[in-house]
């Protein structure tokens, strides 16, 4: 019989990538999008998929429309991706980060509860509620520290979607992804936001080197394609539980410009400290990186790395994609749309 998986967040970069694996699958997938103004459905037309989805209105901070949703389609697994997922805006909007990120998660938990409680629940819990971390490299039991609004908001979520498991006995499970990465990522996550001026530099569309805050920060970098196949083995393991999902290897930001530019022919070396540091090609001397106080946050996750020895053991999994094809695959993608001005 054809399963039915309900998405939030189908719009993101995971909502594409998992529609993408559940519909080869056999899934009949619903894929519930929030209204925005711009190109809401462009990373679903790129993966050539928007056709095969059912898609549906969805609004987090909406109660009644949860419990309409999840009353009508009753799906055998729900995907929850939906999210304010910008840490740098949690800052500014915090209420509403706390509303969508960990209300809204209640919301979902409830309506299950009340209207489809034999629907496999996943949560997209964050390595951000690791923030000031407690021990290296982090794993399941390792304690929380969030350092923003959304890391605090995750972590509401997380225990929440835990909680229901134990209370009322739903199948509930968190995958706790560290940071996951394509040329499907939004343009305002570092990675992309490298990449995506990198290109445009490379093509002479635009002169100015590129301007970021905290260039030591580092991150446990995988690929989201990677990431999202993990999602559904969870769903589909006996019990529900909680995993990490990391690679296990971390590099500063600083390493991420370096290996990116390596694509566009720089040598990048970087030069003074703080707000005046700079990263140079070698060869010509041109500024590529430069670094602009703007971009510090107000609380900062100085390093995460993550330990997914459980989802190895327990799923069956081991990260396909290392940190210099991730690199690669993003800086390539992007010259190919800088070429035919699409970005
Ligand atoms: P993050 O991702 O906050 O880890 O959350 P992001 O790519 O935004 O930042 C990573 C690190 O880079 C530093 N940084 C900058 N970040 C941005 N966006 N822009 C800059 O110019 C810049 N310069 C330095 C940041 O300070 C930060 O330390 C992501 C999101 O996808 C979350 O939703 C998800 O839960 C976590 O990853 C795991």
């Amino acid at each position: 019989m054809t399963k039915t998986a309900m998405v939030t967040g189908i719009t993101g970069q995971d909502g594409g990538y998992l529609a993408k694996f559940l519909l080869s699958k056999g899934y009949k997938v619903i894929g519930a999008y929030r209204r925005g103004g711009t190109d809401t459905f462009g990373k679903l037309r790129e993966h050539g998929i928007l056709d095969k989805l059912e898609m549906v209105e969805f609004e987090l901070l909406e109660f009644t429309n949860i419990c309409r949703l999840i009353m009508k389609y009753q799906p055998d697994e729900l995907y929850n991706l939906g999210a304010q997922s910008f840490v740098a805006l949690s800052f500014e909007e915090p209420i509403y980060t706390s509303q969508a990120d960990a209300i809204g998660v209640m919301y979902i938990l409830e309506a299950l509860r009340q209207f489809s409680p034999k629907t496999r629940f996943y949560q997209a819990s964050s390595s951000e509620m690791f923030g000031k971390v407690y021990e290296i490299p982090q794993k399941e039991t390792t304690f929380f520290y969030p350092r923003s609004p959304y890391g605090v908001a995750k972590l509401m979520a997380h225990w929440a979607t835990i909680n229901y498991r134990e209370a009322f006995g739903l199948f509930t499970c968190c995958g706790i992804l560290f940071n996951h990465e394509s040329p499907m990522r939004g343009k305002e996550f570092v990675t992309r936001k490298i990449t995506v001026h990198f290109a445009r530099m490379f093509m002479g569309q635009v002169e100015q080197p590129v301007e970021l805050g905290n260039l030591n920060v580092k991150r446990d970098w995988g690929f989201a394609g990677d990431y999202v196949e993990l999602m559904w083995r969870m769903l589909q393991s006996e019990n529900g539980d909680t995993y990490i999902i990391a690679t296990g290897e971390n590099h500063s930001i600083r390493d991420f410009c370096t290996e990116a530019a390596k694509i566009c022919g720089w040598d990048l070396e970087f030069k003074g400290e703080n707000e005046n540091e700079i990263g140079v090609d070698k060869n010509t001397g041109r500024i590529i990186v430069k670094v602009n106080p703007r971009f510090y946050r107000p609380a900062e996750v100085d390093q995460l790395l993550g330990d997914s020895s459980k989802a190895k053991n327990v799923l069956g999994w081991s990260p396909q994609v290392p940190f210099e094809k991730l690199v690669e695959m993003m800086q390539k993608a992007d010259i190919e749309w800088a070429k035919n001005n699409m970005l």
